[in-house]
């Protein structure tokens, strides 16, 4: 394969035959044939037809300080020609990794201090069952293994991230979850309250984490873990009283708490990380995503102090990747961290953009497919469903969504679908100007989807 094919139907074809897309109907896109994204600046991408894409979803969630920063082009360069890899096993360090480490644990909540590296959320996670089952086993509780997690959560796909999760079409697709790993309802106000009101209904969803760690026994119990919005499974905006209470209750039965950040993470929701907006201090933190602003790969676990104090007594940890603290990828996260924290964009989201981008939003209530708008930061979604009065949904599910973003796909602006509800995820470096441009083509798809699904 070499880069000189110069038309768009070329590289299609050489796609079609080689490459196998994640979370794709193989023999649909080869049907259609792959867009293919050739440069991107700020909050705009240009694909091989050089259209100009608006990208309402900052890549896969992940790209906060939006593209083209020459900083970290700079810091993959710098480090690339000093010391392209060495790894942190063995008793042995690399500057990028220590001096990220230590920024780490600047940003991140009092008491988090330490942070174990990999290059995804999905391994994280999985450093995180593992972290879990070390602490117990170190407490000499060696029966508290179970994690618990949300239906509809996404922790990532691996064996044991996508067990961990709550996606019913992924644990088809294997013997899944694996024995260790038990969901509870996830606090969707919209659908599931009833007549509660949302901190009423917040309480009771919490509630059923209680009533699962007495079902199981606490003492068989090892951690709950969640993200403090839900991205994947649709942008789902807990009540403010569900997550204090998911700490009581956590605390009470003796239980870690694992706040999942790879989405809210790194300034997604006003704060630098969403257990801030919601009110609670997990025991440990997976980042990813915004780590890097997706320029380069790289992920971590941000452990408390106190399992961190038990962690030190506990002996080998017979874990870790090669590329566990990559100097590279280390020496872009620091440069990325930096310009957050140095440009104040975290700042803005919470007192400037992100209002504003919240209220556009919020605009959509009137439109007549939109059931609700929620959202938080730069983080939002818009429900899709066929009747507002009744919240019917749709039939089958995912019918609005489907079309929607199809609408987007051709009108050159990036939003997700999960099921009926359009998500938005844009870089934190958005513009108000660059906000109404994504609010009026969105509109129109929202327009063009009412009209062909039957609701105007
Ligand atoms: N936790 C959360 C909360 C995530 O959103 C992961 C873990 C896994 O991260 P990695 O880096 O292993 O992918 C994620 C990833 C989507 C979509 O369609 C979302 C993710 C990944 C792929 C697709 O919205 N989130």
């Amino acid at each position: 394969m070499n880069l000189v094919l110069n038309s768009t139907a070329e590289w299609q074809r050489e796609d079609r035959e080689h490459h196998l897309h994640p979370f794709t109907d193989i023999a649909q896109l080869s049907k259609k044939g792959v867009r293919i994204i050739t440069r991107a600046d700020g909050v705009y991408l240009w694909d091989s037809e050089g259209e100009k894409i608006i990208d309402g979803m900052a890549g896969l969630w992940c790209v906060n300080v939006g593209y083209g920063r020459k900083e970290l082009v700079d810091a993959a360069t710098k480090q690339m020609s000093e010391l392209a890899y060495y790894n942190t096993f063995f008793q042995t360090t690399t500057m990028p990794a220590t001096a990220l480490a230590s920024l780490l644990a600047e940003v991140t909540p009092e008491g988090m201090n330490n942070v174990f590296y990999g290059n995804s959320g999905s391994e994280s996670n999985d450093t995180v069952a593992r972290l879990v089952w070390r602490y117990w086993d170190t407490m000499g509780k060696t029966d508290k293994k179970t994690i618990i997690s949300r239906t509809n959560g996404y922790h990532g796909s691996t064996v044991a991230s996508a067990s961990m999760g709550g996606m019913g079409y992924m644990h088809k697709q294997g013997p899944m979850p694996i024995p260790g790993f038990v969901h509870i309802e996830q606090p969707h106000w919209y659908f599931n309250a009833g007549d509660m009101d949302e901190d009423e209904y917040g309480i009771k969803a919490a509630h059923k984490l209680e009533e699962k760690i007495l079902e199981l026994g606490a003492e068989n119990v090892g951690a709950f873990i969640g993200e403090p919005i839900q991205g994947a499974g649709g942008v789902i905006v807990p009540p403010d009283s569900y997550w204090p209470e998911i700490q009581k209750i956590c605390r009470k039965h003796d239980i870690l708490l694992v706040s999942d950040e790879v989405i809210c993470g790194f300034g997604r929701t006003g704060e630098w990380f969403g257990c801030q907006s919601f009110g609670f201090e997990p025991d440990m933190m997976t980042m990813a995503k915004g780590m890097s602003s997706g320029y380069i790969p790289i992920s971590g676990v941000m452990v408390h102090d106190r399992v961190v104090d038990v962690l030190r007594e506990s002996g080998d940890f017979n874990h870790g990747y090669t590329y566990s603290g990559h100097p590279v990828s280390s020496a872009v996260a620091h440069a990325n961290i930096s310009i957050l924290r140095d440009e104040g964009i975290i700042e803005r989201v919470k007192t400037e953009i992100g209002p504003y981008f919240q209220a556009r939003l919020r605009e959509f209530s009137d439109h007549p497919l939109v059931g609700q708008v929620r959202g938080r930061g730069l983080i939002g979604a818009l429900e899709l469903v066929k009747n507002k009065e009744t919240r019917e949904r749709f039939d089958p599910a995912g019918r609005a969504g489907t079309i929607c973003r199809d609408h987007c796909f051709e009108n050159n602006i990036i939003i997700r679908a999960t099921g009926d509800a359009m998500l938005f995820s844009p870089p934190l470096v958005i513009t108000k100007g660059e906000i109404d441009e994504l609010m009026e083509k969105a509109k129109k798809c929202l327009d063009l989807t009412a009209q062909d699904v039957g609701v105007i």
